[in-house]
């Protein structure tokens, strides 16, 4: 496939922050991504340098691919590393890599006549699939709201997309409802993700997040986003809102007892992001249960395969800029589905109109996805119908 040219330009993301949007053109048309922005990032992810910077880098190293004939995105990707030279993408950008390894992706698929999502699957030989959703309704930490956790999440126990959609659909506006009764502050205010704002205590939420998820037959998560929390210095998880300090075996045994309490079935990043030892002992207690690295792994090979030697987790999130190219995606993939890990595609805090991460997570053949419900997040579960449709 020949690329004939690449454009690049700023937009903004739903949360109003500036990002890029990057325009691939072939003979048969234009393949265009943007690239999301992460609010709570783990310090493990490759770097995503400022917009003027990347731009100027794009400017910088365009001609590498402008009339130049590629196979495939493994040769996108090479060329990609090679331009870049370190491990981190520091010097071009992991932004600027994903958008031109995403936006190859593309292209490829649109040189032959096919979806994304179907595209991928062909590729890289997986069947495509309908994730399981995990909806963020509760909402705090550094995404804004009045608790410590950052996210409260309800989970569809199947893959009958429209219904289950409509299932937390609902179960998202009765909780607004019983909000409005228990919480006098309650103003129907959301966070960056959708999800509401609530000053109730955190028992408070739990309670509400049990009894909705068993009425509505869905499951309950938490991302607990506890690196967040901790406190190096004072080796410690420090929650503001709630007022307690916990050092990392009493948040061990904290996590249990709400595990036991309120039928936590998913529980992603329960620890700080080095705490492999907890995830471990967490693990080897409820094994049942869903405990997902996010800012654990950072969708990184390395740090996959020591949390697998230490049975750290039996999930991960798989975000594609935390690491910046497609072909590293689908190396933590693979690693991830030989190991008996479950995958789940996940949106960032900052998202915008591009829909890849639908497209990546049934192509990849992902268990689940975690793309919100409300406001702004409407436009991943509208693909994710459309998909569904084919599927
Ligand atoms: C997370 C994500 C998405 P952010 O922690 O899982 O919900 O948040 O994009 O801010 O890292
Ligand atoms: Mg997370």
């Amino acid at each position: 496939m020949i690329i004939r040219d690449l454009k690049i330009r700023e937009i903004f993301s739903h949360n109003l922050k500036k990002t890029i949007e990057l325009e691939i053109y072939i003979s048969k048309g234009i393949a265009r991504v943007s690239i999301p922005i992460g609010t709570s990032t783990g310090k493990n992810e490759v770097i995503n340098l400022p917009i003027e910077k990347v731009i100027a880098k794009f400017l910088e190293i365009k001609k590498h691919f402008v009339m130049k004939d590629f196979k495939d995105v493994y040769e996108i990707d090479n060329k990609l590393k090679e331009i870049d030279g370190t491990k981190n993408f520091s010097n071009i950008g992991g932004n600027l890599a994903l958008a031109i390894s995403l936006a190859s992706l593309k292209a490829f698929a649109l040189n032959e006549n096919l979806e994304l999502y179907e595209y991928i699957s062909q590729f890289f030989k997986f069947k495509p699939k309908i994730p399981r959703l995990v909806c963020n309704v509760i909402g705090g930490g550094k995404h804004a709201g009045n608790v410590d956790f950052q996210e409260f999440l309800l989970i569809s126990k199947s893959f009958n997309t429209l219904e289950e959609i409509e299932k937390i659909v609902k179960a998202y506006f009765e909780i607004a409802d019983i909000l409005k009764s228990a919480d006098k502050h309650f103003a129907f205010g959301r966070n960056l993700e959708s999800a509401w704002i609530t000053y109730l205590e955190l028992k408070e939420i739990l309670k509400i997040m049990k009894s909705i998820s068993e009425r509505y037959d869905l499951n309950f998560g938490i991302d607990f986003a506890a690196s967040n929390l901790w406190n190096e210095k004072e080796q410690q998880y420090i929650y503001e809102k709630a007022g307690q300090k916990l050092s990392r075996t009493e948040q061990l045994l904290f996590i249990a007892d709400l595990i036991d309490n309120y039928n936590l079935f998913y529980l992603e990043d329960p620890f700080h992001e080095e705490d492999f030892v907890s995830f471990s002992a967490l693990l080897n207690r409820y094994s049942k249960r869903l405990i997902v690295g996010d800012d654990l792994i950072c969708t990184n090979y390395e740090r996959l395969e020591k949390a697998i030697k230490l049975k750290s987790v039996n999930a991960i999130i798989v975000k594609p800029n935390q690491v910046g190219l497609i072909s590293e995606v689908e190396k933590v993939v693979r690693e991830a589905k030989k190991n008996d890990i479950k995958l789940v595609f996940s949106h960032r805090s900052g998202e915008t109109e591009d829909v890849s991460i639908v497209h990546l997570a049934v192509g990849f053949e992902s268990d689940f996805i975690k793309a919100g419900i409300s406001g702004e997040r409407t436009v991943k579960i509208n693909e994710l119908l459309r998909i569904s449709e084919k599927i």
